[in-house]
């Protein structure tokens, strides 16, 4: 099974969306594997940010995520398409972005888009390993 990179950027954070957003994960199903609270440094940002830094919005964007504290977690499961599509303002409801955002840049959370850089990425959030436990409960959300 998939395990995913998700961050709850200081937008959401600061709206006071941490419960809720931790919620829909916990509920859906997944198993929670990695969870920590950070203000990133800088140099995680730019390195979690780094095939964006020829873009235009590449220095607000460290600016904002490096802004205050985020909520870091690893989630074992599918993860993708709770969160939605970057911009909160096509984000289908049901979505977080969709619930919760309206911006491309201010959209809540962030959520690694594939294997690779899902393993980058808990690599660089979560340089002390996961938590490695059987949730009982797999036995009755999975057939
Ligand atoms: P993240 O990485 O935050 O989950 O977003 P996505 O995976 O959905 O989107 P992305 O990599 O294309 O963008 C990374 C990050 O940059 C911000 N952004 C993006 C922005 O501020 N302006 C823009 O025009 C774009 C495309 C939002 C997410």
């Amino acid at each position: 099974m998939q395990t995913t990179f998700v961050m709850i950027k200081p937008d959401g954070v600061q709206r006071g969306l941490v419960a809720d957003i931790i919620g829909r994960f916990e509920t859906k199903g997944l198993r929670l594997v990695g969870l920590r609270q950070l203000t990133p440094p800088l140099e995680i940002a730019e390195a979690h940010y780094e095939v964006h830094n020829e873009r235009p919005f590449y220095s607000g964007l460290i600016e904002f995520i490096t802004s205050g504290p985020v909520v870091a977690m690893a989630w074992t499961g599918v993860a993708r398409n709770i969160i939605g599509p970057t911009d909160g303002r096509t984000a289908a409801p049901g979505t977080i972005r969709g619930d919760f955002a309206m911006d491309i840049g201010h959209n809540v959370i962030h959520g690694s888009d594939g294997e690779d850089t899902a393993s980058f990425e808990l690599g660089l959030w979560f340089p002390d390993g996961l938590v490695d436990w059987t949730r009982d409960a797999e036995a009755q959300i999975y057939e």
